[in-house]
Parts: structure tokens; C-alpha cells; sequence
């Protein structure tokens, strides 16, 4: 253990030049994809025609009226969202049938040509006002891809869609995630549209600087490359875009999973997922609402492997989040909370090996990640987080500070217990915002985590240790 390690490697002091020198030209990330990172997890609604005609992609001639969600309640879907501990909704605006659930000026298949409140209706309107009411995030999907709309599959539907994007700006803002999907099907005229992705850029940046824009590729936020809501265990928020587009011209899914270890762009992960296997709400799969334990695992794939969790949650045909789903959310937070309530490292000395010398710490375990100390900002090699006697733990959660960028790309964690035997050994690759490693419970009196190999001095800011109901574990 580290008290016991008398030297440090070699390697490690030609390490420490190298990074010096390595780190200046680290991608970091903006302040907004800081705070977003913050985030962790807030809910998808998916909600539209398909809503009610029981597709997943409906064909775009779906006639308006169909879309008539008779008891629409947003301040229920974000009472929905409070009690889960999601932090914000992101809603699709216009799926792919390009019905548009506000009132555009561009577009005849919208929320307008509904019998909803006889046409008056304004989901938007209605969502983003409740979202500021309950202190939630308000964000938008819009897809470009269109099915509907007539000028799709020529240069002037590029007009439409920026001038759409302008209107969510204008009337809908602030707007904290704008979420493009990156499927690119034939239009009514069975044309395809060559979409001008660098304009849409540029008109969501000079609208909206602050928003945090999603695609396939960024720019501020990448798609984890699946759609059951796993992030790589090896998770850089670094991607190297250069060439690349949203869709099929995207890098490989499994690149969009692991992001590039020396990345040129800040674009961390977002892992979008279901509560239910379809996107839309349908009747026949309100037994197949996911339990909060299986929720609970994918917090754990994608949270607690540095990504954010974008969890799917449609309402119904009423317009209303049924009680399948506002159940086994309430209960996911009662998982998380009880769970993660009591960090048992949390009053432990922190010691760290500098140049072959103990050292005592600040504590990285006192639960205020934001307090990254001192001596991390140093190239350490071993950090430990001991207690006088032991406790029975099965899950530990370790944090780096990501403000300069991110550093490890191999660690070791080794637990003793209070006779200093080692009882295990769990290797792994990246840290990032958070990583949460469970495995079988085992008596730990020191929590001793090694970085094997980092891209400039890796900052942990903390490790804790927590005994979580057994059932779950990581599977
Ligand atoms: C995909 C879409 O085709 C699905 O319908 C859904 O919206 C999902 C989140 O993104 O690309």
C-alpha cells in the first residue's frame, strides 16, 4: 500500500516533463459544458402525432387533428421530472414527421392546424413556462429531417430550418440544450436534403451563445453511439471532428462511444435511453416501463462513467406522464438517494505520495468536489483515503477535476483493510466528472487509488465509498 511503497517509478519524473508539456495544449471545456455536465440527468419527451397514431416515425401526412391531447399538463410532466431528481426536459419540437408542436410561420403542419384548444394551443409556450416555474432546464429537439414540409430536399428548406430555430430562440428562451438528430430520410417529394450544418451553427451561436447544442458530433455534445444508454468505460469528452458530420457521416459508433484519447474538441457524451422500448408513448408497452433498479444501472453506465443521462420519458395521448413511468422514476430517486446518502470515507485522512513521501492531504473525501486542492494540482502518482477501522463497501466514487481537461487514462485502485492486507485490486482507464466503480462487498479500512498513466497531472477531487443495496451492483 502507499504508506508502505517506498518509491515512486521512474518513469514518472520523465513523466512529469512530458506532461508539462503536453498539457498546455489540452482541449478544455466552456463554461457552459461545465454546468452542463453538472446536470447528470434529465429527462427526453417524445410527443407528437406518433403520440397518437402509435408509430415511432410517422410518414409526415398524418392529418393535424389527429393531435388533440385533451388534459395537456406540463406542470405535471415537470412535477414528473422534480420527483425523479431529473434537472431538466428536453422536448422534440418537431420529430421527423415535421409536425411542429408551436405555432411556426413556416410550416402548415403544426400545433395551429390541430382541434387542440381550437388551434391556439402552444406546447412550447406551455412547457417552457413550466420548466422556468419548477426551476428546471428547458431544452429542444428539432429534427431536420422532415417529412411534411414542401421545400424539404431543396436549398430553401435550409432557410426554413434556420428560420425555425430563430423563432424556438425568439419565443422560447432561454433554451439550455438544442438537440439535432442526424437522420437524413427522403422528404413528400422523395428528395433528400443536403442540410448546412456550419449555418445552423452559426445561427444557434449568434441566437443563443449560451445553449449547448447536441449532434451526433457536437458541437458541444456528442451521442454516446448507442441508444440503451451506456457510455464507454473508457470515456474521453475529447472527439476529433474535423470531417465529419451528424448521421451517416459521422465517426463509428464505438469512436463516438470512447470519444479519441487526444481529441482536438471538448465534446463530451450524452447517453439517450427509453424508460420504455419505444421513443413515443404506446399503450401496449406500459408493462414494459423499465424498473427503477434497471434505471438505477444505466445512472450507472452512463453517469458513472463521466457522460450525462438523457432518459426518455413520453407522455401519453392526454398529454399526461402515466403513473407506469412517474412510479419507477419516483422510486429511482429514492435508489439514488439512499444509496449515495452516506459516503462511510467521508472524515478519512487523505495522505498522498509525492517524490517517494508520504504526505498528509486535504480531504478529497469531504463531499465538495468543488474544492480541487492544492496538491493535485502537482503530478502525484498514489492518492489514499484512510479510515482507523473497517467498513463493509462495495461501490466507490471517484472524481476529477475536468476544468483544464482530462488527464487519466489508467488507474489502479487497491483496498486494504485496518490489518493492511489487500483485499482488492479493480483496474480501469478514465475518471472524468464522475466514476462509480461497484463490485462485491469486501471490509476496507483505505481506499489507496493509483494513476498509471495521464495526460498532464490528473486532479481527483474525490473518492468516496459507499455499501449499495447489493442488487446493485454494476451488471
Ligand atoms: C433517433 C430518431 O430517429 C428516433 O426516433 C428518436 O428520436 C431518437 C432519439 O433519435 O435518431
Amino acid at each position: 500500500m502507499y504508506k508502505k511503497t517506498a518509491i515512486l517509478k521512474a518513469a514518472f519524473l520523465f513523466g512529469f516533463y512530458f506532461l508539462l508539456f503536453t498539457c498546455a495544449a489540452q482541449p478544455k471545456p466552456t463554461v457552459q459544458q461545465l454546468a452542463w455536465q453538472d446536470m447528470e440527468f434529465y429527462l427526453f419527451m417524445h410527443f407528437g402525432p406518433n403520440t397518437f397514431t402509435d408509430l415511432e416515425w410517422g410518414k409526415g401526412n398524418e392529418k393535424e387533428e389527429i393531435f388533440n391531447p385533451a388534459k395537456l399538463d406540463c406542470n405535471q410532466w415537470c412535477r414528473v421530472a422534480k420527483a425523479a431528481g431529473a434537472k431538466g426536459i428536453i422536448i422534440t419540437a418537431k420529430h421527423h414527421d415535421g409536425f411542429c408542436l408551436w405555432p411556426s410561420k413556416l410550416s402548415t403542419h403544426t400545433v395551429r392546424e390541430s382541434k387542440w384548444k381550437n388551434g391556439k394551443g402552444d406546447v412550447l409556450k406551455e412547457l417552457s413556462t413550466a420548466c422556468k416555474k419548477y426551476g428546471l432546464k428547458f431544452g429542444v429537439y428539432i429534427s431536420p429531417w422532415d417529412r411534411n414540409h414542401p421545400d424539404y430536399g431543396t436549398a430553401k428548406y435550409n432557410d426554413v430550418f434556420v428560420g425555425m430555430m430563430k423563432e424556438l430562440f425568439t419565443n422560447y428562451g432561454p433554451i439550455w440544450e438544442l438537440w439535432w438528430d442526424g437522420a437524413n430520410g427522403e422528404g413528400p417529394n422523395g428528395k433528400k436534403q443536403a442540410y448546412d450544418w456550419k449555418r445552423f451553427k452559426e445561427t444557434v451561436r449568434k441566437l443563443s451563445p449560451a445553449t449547448v447544442v447536441f449532434s451526433d458530433v457536437g458541437p458541444d455534445i456528442r451521442w454516446c453511439g448507442n441508444e440503451n444508454g451506456t457510455a464507454g468505460k473508457t470515456n474521453w469528452n475529447t472527439l476529433d471532428t474535423d470531417g465529419f458530420e451528424p448521421g451517416l457521416k459521422a465517426p463509428s459508433t464505438d469512436t463516438l462511444n470512447t470519444g479519441n484519447v487526444n481529441g482536438k474538441y471538448w465534446i463530451p457524451a450524452e447517453c439517450d435511453v427509453s424508460i420504455r422500448p419505444g421513443w413515443f408513448y404506446h399503450k401496449a408497452e406500459d408493462d414494459k416501463v423499465k424498473t427503477p433498479e434497471q434505471l438505477f444501472q444505466l445512472y450507472l453506465k452512463s453517469v458513472g462513467r463521466g457522460a450525462n443521462l438523457l432518459l426518455n420519458v413520453p407522455p401519453d395521448g392526454n398529454g399526461i406522464i402515466t403513473t407506469y413511468d412517474s412510479v419507477a422514476l419516483t422510486a429511482l430517486k429514492k435508489l439514488l438517494d439512499k444509496n449515495f446518502s452516506n459516503n462511510l470515507f467521508k472524515h478519512s485522512n487523505t495522505y498522498y505520495l509525492e517524490s517517494g513521501i508520504l504526505k498528509k492531504a486535504p480531504a478529497v473525501s469531504d463531499g465538495n468536489y468543488n474544492t480541487a486542492q492544492a496538491m493535485m494540482a502537482k503530478v502525484i502518482h498514489s492518492v489514499g483515503v484512510e479510515n482507523k477501522t473497517d467498513k463493509n463497501i462495495n461501490c466507490v466514487v471517484l472524481r476529477e477535476s475536468i476544468k483544464n481537461g482530462q488527464r487519466c487514462a489508467a488507474f489502479k485502485l487497491l483496498l486494504f483493510n485496518a490489518k493492511n492486507e489487500l483485499v482488492k485490486e479493480i483496474k480501469g482507464t478514465t475518471i472524468g466528472r464522475k466514476r462509480i466503480i461497484s463490485f462485491a462487498t469486501a471490509a476496507v479500512a483505505t481506499i489507496e487509488l493509483t494513476i498509471e498513466d495521464q495526460h498532464g497531472a490528473t486532479e481527483i477531487t474525490e473518492i468516496e465509498g459507499y455499501l449499495i443495496d447489493k442488487n446493485l451492483i454494476e451488471q
